[in-house]
């Protein structure tokens, strides 16, 4: 939102307050600039804003150095290499960002404690920029302050709350066996009884499947043997949207639209298609709706609808944010898991006895099954502690805080490095090993699983995505043994979300 410059612009004066604090406890002496007597006492320690370790020369010159190298696909790795070389805290400024990042679960837990009652985490222009040109409201994701909370708190109770996450199990269920059918069928018509196969595709198509059923109570029919090209091209935008978004991150929309057009225009094209899909499915259920109210549960639309807390276009808003926001961002892990369960088979071997475990007592309803496979939990944690779909937690806390002895001023955008802390030996036990096992034991793991962020405006599709996930796994490793020939690591790029570079082959065997 550019709102990075403009908050630590509005921060600066603050900080140089900070510079008379004495004493790492003196957080409210801090602001009242007057140093107790025992504080005088104890040798200075909080050291000011300026002191923090910083990355790179000034903004444009990083932006353009960014740009020439192509650097913005590695990010993550960036991050991470700034860490091994700054410690746990340092900032930067890339074109229109500034940045405090940081490293350690402590530090995270400073930051959810000072993130106030309208947490905000940073916008993205070029979205924003979308929805003023094509008069669209905004969803929560791009919403901040009253008008975010106003929502969230409506769209809560049926999508992340327990009893909203309970109505919609059953459909996520559903078209997870059709996956397994789906995958079953393609393995019949190979004679080695066996398929190997880059799954990406097929993931995009079941998440797409399974999230849009629980949202408007219809099937598209991604998993029939030919699926519409409607959908495959909304696919295709949101990767193109996705995709594009990244460069458009640190510059300006004005700017943006002069130095690379067609970037600019692909980006838009890309949000036009997802809106028009969208709309589709909302035009359908919103039709039906008006027929005659339906009798049995049909999907968190439906339900809003009923409800009627929400204005239309909110609603509306909403929905094309999470049709959109559930497709990619669920596929990545799931393939990412695929990949681990495939190159650590004990893994495997652990969970199908959980899975064989928890259905020995007969069948039971799904809330029941799901609480019943703690390892299967576990083995998601894992996967998202190494390939976190967002690489970072952004929150502009809203006091002056102090971070590792240096003081933050109040809306200075920081950013928690998920994908480093994931891989820091100094947060995790051999940090390379993908071990599930590591989230069941007594260790503290405060703070230390946070891909799906924090406080009230962590993702709102969390329990969607769990679930989805953990029916997923379920339902296909029961069916099929997973396996891949190059068990090297995956390398990474990160295109908004984070993605393997080449998705890699993997061979399913069917279980008799
Ligand atoms: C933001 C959201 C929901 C629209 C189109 C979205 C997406 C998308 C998303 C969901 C996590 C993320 C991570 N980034 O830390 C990767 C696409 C809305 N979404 O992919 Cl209209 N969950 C993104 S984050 O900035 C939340």
């Amino acid at each position: 939102m550019g709102a990075g410059s403009r908050v630590s612009a509005r921060g600066a004066p603050s900080c140089r307050r900070l510079l008379l604090c004495r004493s790492v406890w003196a957080g409210p002496a801090c602001r009242a600039g007057a140093p107790s007597v025992a504080a005088e006492a104890r040798p200075s320690r909080v050291l000011p804003f300026e002191a923090i370790p910083r990355s790179g020369p000034n903004a444009w010159l990083q932006l353009f150095r960014f740009w020439r190298a192509n650097s913005f696909p590695h990010l993550h790795l960036i991050m991470q290499r700034n860490f091994q070389r700054l410690g746990p805290i340092y900032r930067e400024t890339v074109g229109t960002h500034s940045s405090v990042n940081v490293l350690l679960p402590r530090d995270a837990a400073q930051l959810f404690h000072s993130e106030g009652t309208y947490p905000r985490r940073m916008g993205i222009d070029s979205w924003i920029a979308h929805r003023v040109l094509r008069n669209h409201k905004c969803g929560v994701f791009l919403l901040n302050g009253e008008d975010w909370r106003a929502d969230r708190l409506v769209l809560n109770k049926e999508v992340i709350s327990p009893a909203g996450t309970l109505k919609f199990l059953p459909f996520l269920n559903t078209v997870a066996e059709d996956f397994v059918d789906f995958m079953h069928r393609r393995v019949r018509k190979n004679t080695r009884r066996l398929l190997t196969v880059d799954l990406h595709h097929d993931l995009f198509r079941f998440t797409l499947e399974a999230s849009s059923y629980a949202f408007y109570g219809e099937r598209l029919g991604l998993l029939e043997d030919t699926p519409s090209r409607e959908s495959q091209g909304f696919i295709q935008a949101l990767e193109t949207m996705l995709q594009t978004t990244l460069p458009l991150l640190f510059l300006p929309p004005g700017i943006m639209r002069w130095v690379n057009p067609r970037l600019w225009h692909d980006h838009m094209d890309a949000w036009d298609t997802i809106f028009q899909h969208a709309d589709k499915c909302i035009q359908n259920i919103y039709q039906e709706f008006c027929l005659g109210k339906p009798r049995k549960y049909s999907g968190v639309m439906a339900e809003l609808l009923l409800n009627a807390e929400l204005p239309l276009d909110s609603i509306k808003a909403n929905m094309t944010e999470f049709t959109a926001g559930g497709v990619d961002t669920t596929a990545m892990p799931l393939l990412f898991t695929l990949f681990e369960l495939a190159r650590n088979p004990h893994v495997q071997t652990a969970l199908r006895e959980e899975i064989k475990a928890a259905e020995a007592p007969g069948p039971k309803e799904l809330s029941k099954l799901l609480n019943s496979l703690p390892l299967l939990k576990a083995t998601i944690k894992e996967t998202l502690r190494l390939y976190p779909v967002g690489i970072t937690v952004q929150r502009y806390p809203t006091q002056d805080v102090v971070i590792q002895n240096y003081c933050v001023p109040a809306g200075t955008l920081c950013q928690v490095g998920l994908y480093a802390m994931g891989r820091s030996q100094e947060v995790f036990r051999d940090p390379e090993v993908y071990n599930p096992r590591r989230w069941l034991g007594k260790e503290d793991n405060n703070f230390k699983a946070l891909a799906f962020g924090f406080g009230a405006r962590q993702c709102i599709g969390r329990r969607l995505a769990e679930a989805e996930m953990t029916l997923f796994l379920f339902h296909m490793l029961r069916n099929f043994k997973i396996d891949t020939v190059s068990k090297a690591d995956i390398k990474t790029v990160f295109g908004f979300i984070l993605m393997p570079e080449k998705p890699p082959l993997l061979t399913f065997r069917p279980i008799d």
